[in-house]
């Protein structure tokens, strides 16, 4: 629970559609009028994710993400634990080859969402059991935004996935408007579009897309449960 009474970890096992990540190498507006424009558009969380600015900066830019998600959107930071503990952030997104989970969560607490990304089936199983809050699964599709992804995975695991732990499954790499839905379809709780949104010419009117298709796609989904059952 935080100090506004918002509790994170529920609001995020239900509230999560479409997750944006900064990149400002990318951004056609830069970063922070893409988290703005992003939240005003309904997007719950937001990560900041940069690998070549100071420490300094970082922690200047990552208090004004915090003010402009405020109660609205929950705030995570990308690898860096020591930016996201000096601006209080909701939490953290970590890589395989970042801190262990458990070293971050001894300095993070209980109460912050730690999400943790993996490649597949054992590592999200791992992920759970070490306690991560969350997954970011992928890459996806093939990527140009992150080098060292490697090969797109297929949206079919995502069901593979889904089907071996409780957490929230988020999917990342390569998403955009002409494949999101398989996306959804097999069973992703969220998903993560860097090029295709920051890139864009509009912002809002892209995650006004996908946080339309994310709804639309699990309502549908859940309809076709009630169909099964
Ligand atoms: N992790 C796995 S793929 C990826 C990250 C950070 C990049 C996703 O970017 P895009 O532009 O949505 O493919
Ligand atoms: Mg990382």
């Amino acid at each position: 629970m935080n100090q506004n009474g918002f509790n994170l970890k529920s609001s995020l096992l239900k509230e999560i559609d479409f997750y944006l990540v900064t990149d400002s190498g990318l951004s056609k507006n830069g970063t922070l009028s893409d988290v703005r424009e992003a939240v005003e558009s309904g997007c719950k969380i937001v990560q900041y994710r940069e690998k070549d600015k100071s420490t300094k900066e970082m922690v200047e830019e990552a208090s004004e993400i915090k003010r402009i998600c405020s109660t609205r959107a929950i705030f995570l930071v990308n690898d860096r634990i020591d930016v996201a503990l000096a601006v209080d952030a909701d939490g953290v997104h970590i890589g395989q080859d970042d801190m262990p989970i458990e070293t971050a969560r001894k300095l993070l607490g209980e109460d912050k969402i730690i999400g943790l990304s993996v490649n597949g089936r054992e590592e999200a199983v791992l992920a759970e059991k070490q306690g991560a809050d969350y997954i970011g699964l992928g890459p996806i599709f093939d990527t140009a935004t992150k080098k060292d992804a490697g090969d797109g995975i297929g949206p079919l695991k995502i069901r593979e996935v889904k089907d071996a732990v409780k957490i929230p499954v988020v999917a990342i790499g390569g998403i955009n408007k002409g494949n999101c839905e398989s996306v959804i379809q097999n069973g992703a709780d969220s998903l993560v579009a860097i090029s295709a949104v920051i890139c864009s010419d509009d912002v809002k009117k892209e995650t006004e897309y996908l946080i339309d298709m994310v709804r639309k796609n699990k309502k549908i989904g859940q309809v076709r449960l009630l169909y099964l059952v």
